[in-house]
């Protein structure tokens, strides 16, 4: 592999596992690695720090060992897929391939102690973003993160509810701009079912529908904010919510807001009707889930952006402070927090997009 930089390290111990219990084996003096390891000229910080804060890091790490192929792998691997952090990259269509765990990594290398090319494993189940730190420094986790990519479209909320669970965990993504009236075969490919975007793919594993992503973002990056609160009632509370707004309140406002005549009369007043529950949910609080952005929040970016903007378009007044007053607080707390502002689409932009697609629907 003549464009593997290779680096001369000094490794004083290595992490190795039969279980997932930590017991420390001793290495070689000289360390080849690839890779991973090798973006930089530097030893990884894991391989200059001295032997006490190897061991105190083990705390941290049940288990890492250095396997000579795949298939010593693999036993180690039905572990960890046992407790959930061990993915594969696909084979094909993909530019990379290996072994990858979502909470740790496995890394390909030459490995003197193993005469030879091996994989350096490292199976964390606690304090995951310290080990990878301490263990690798930042090019292990800049090489996580660039394992995740987002199919989406611009002007979709469903797509920018992942892009903000995405940012508020500062998990780093490559970002796939669709074209829904030409999808792309990947897209197909991954989300056969629905056929639509969002589609995060993870480690080569696809996972389609907006807040099934958000939640799975949420259980995977430790780091950020938590999404869903940790006490099993709030969960619950914060996904009923989620769903209604999904599955009640969005469809009902869309129909309002496109419904002309008698029928949109009636499709307004079955709207506020949802709404009021919303808004009497919001009395008194910041967010659903209290005084930070939660799951619920998320899933109503649609109420609380894309709605007035096509309120303005269609010039139709459904929300108004009057009528739901905490809805409206909500809505201007939402889209004027920090984060979330910087991440909403551009307002002209929606609005000429969505003219077109009112325009095609006529
Ligand atoms: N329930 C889905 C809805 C996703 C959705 O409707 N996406 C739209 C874009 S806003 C889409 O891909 N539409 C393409 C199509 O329907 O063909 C989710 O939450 O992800």
């Amino acid at each position: 592999m003549s464009s593997v930089r290779r680096v001369p390290r000094r490794a004083s111990e290595h992490w190795a596992v039969k279980s997932a219990s930590p017991c420390l084996i001793s290495a070689t003096t000289s360390h080849w690695s690839e890779g991973v390891g090798s973006v930089s000229g530097e030893a990884p910080p894991m391989l200059k720090l001295g032997s006490a804060r190897e061991r105190a890091k083990s705390k941290y790490v049940p288990s890492a060992k250095v396997c000579k192929n795949e298939k010593d792998v693999s036993g180690w691997d039905s572990l960890a897929r046992r407790v959930g952090v061990l993915g594969r990259y696909p084979r094909a269509g993909h530019e990379s391939s290996g072994w990858f765990s979502i909470s740790s990594c496995i890394i390909p290398g030459q490995y003197p102690e193993l005469g030879g090319e091996g994989l350096l494993a490292v199976l964390d189940l606690s304090g995951v973003d310290r080990v990878r730190s301490a263990l690798f420094g930042s090019r292990v986790t800049r090489t996580v993160m660039a394992e995740v990519k987002l199919f989406g479209a611009w002007g979709s909320p469903f797509s920018r509810r992942v892009e903000k669970a995405l940012k508020l965990k500062g998990v780093q993504y490559e970002y796939v701009e669709e074209d829904l009236a030409n999808k792309s075969p990947l897209l197909l490919q991954y989300n056969p079912v629905h056929k639509k975007v969002p589609v995060l793919l993870h480690n080569g594993n696809p996972i389609a529908e907006s807040l099934i992503i958000v939640e799975y973002i949420d259980d995977t990056w430790g780091n950020g904010p938590s999404i869903l609160p940790k006490d099993p009632y709030d969960r619950a509370m914060a996904r009923f919510w989620a769903k209604y707004i999904d599955e009640k309140c969005m469809p009902a406002i869309r129909k309002a807001l496109l419904s002309v005549g008698e029928e949109g009369t009636k499709a307004k007043e079955e709207a506020e009707e949802l709404l009021k529950f919303l808004d009497n949910e919001l009395e008194g609080k910041k967010f659903f889930g209290g005084d930070s952005i939660g799951l619920a929040d998320i899933a109503g970016n649609f109420i609380a952006y894309w709605y007035w903007v096509i309120a303005e378009l269609q010039g139709i007044k459904l929300i108004t402070k009057d009528k739901f007053p905490s809805l409206c607080k909500w809505m201007e707390g939402y889209v004027n927090s920090s984060f979330v502002k910087e991440h909403l689409p551009d307002r002209e932009k929606l609005a000429g997009g969505l003219m077109a697609r009112f325009r095609q629907t006529k």
